[in-house]
């Protein structure tokens, strides 16, 4: 069994800050802890605007805190995220992400990060082979 608690997480690389500074991440369960889907606490903060196309993994998010909106690229739709607001990207949509407030978001990913990868330009996270 895995029990993590998240001060034992904060400033280990498990804690990963976005280059933009738009977020933080914090890494519960990776690739190697083979659950065969990675789990993280993710911080938006407030005013930021980030472009996330997670065109090669598949993403569940529950916002647990603050609010924020979801633009997706291809048809303009936006969706209003809040506490109790899950979204789930099953169709690797390309999208916009803008927290009106910090938001605290638990989200998932399958296949699992490995923790190594970095947003490109699109937002894109690479696959990644090894653990
Ligand atoms: C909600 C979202 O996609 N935030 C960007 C960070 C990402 N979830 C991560 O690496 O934890």
């Amino acid at each position: 069994m895995i029990v993590r608690k998240l001060s034992e997480i904060i400033n280990t690389e498990r804690d990963v800050k976005a280059e933009n500074g738009n977020w933080i991440s914090r890494r519960f369960l990776l690739k190697k802890c083979g659950m065969g889907f990675s789990f993280h606490e993710t911080k938006i903060f407030a005013g930021t605007e980030t472009l996330i196309w997670y065109k090669n993994h598949l993403e569940a998010v529950y916002c647990v805190g603050g609010s924020g909106e979801i633009e997706l690229i291809d048809t303009g739709e936006k969706f209003q995220i809040e506490d109790g607001t899950m979204y789930a990207l099953n169709e690797n949509e390309k999208h916009y992400l803008r927290a009106f407030e910090d938001m605290r978001m638990i989200c998932v990913f399958n296949p699992p990060l490995t923790g190594k990868e970095v947003h490109d330009e699109n937002g894109v996270y690479p696959i990644i082979k090894e653990n």
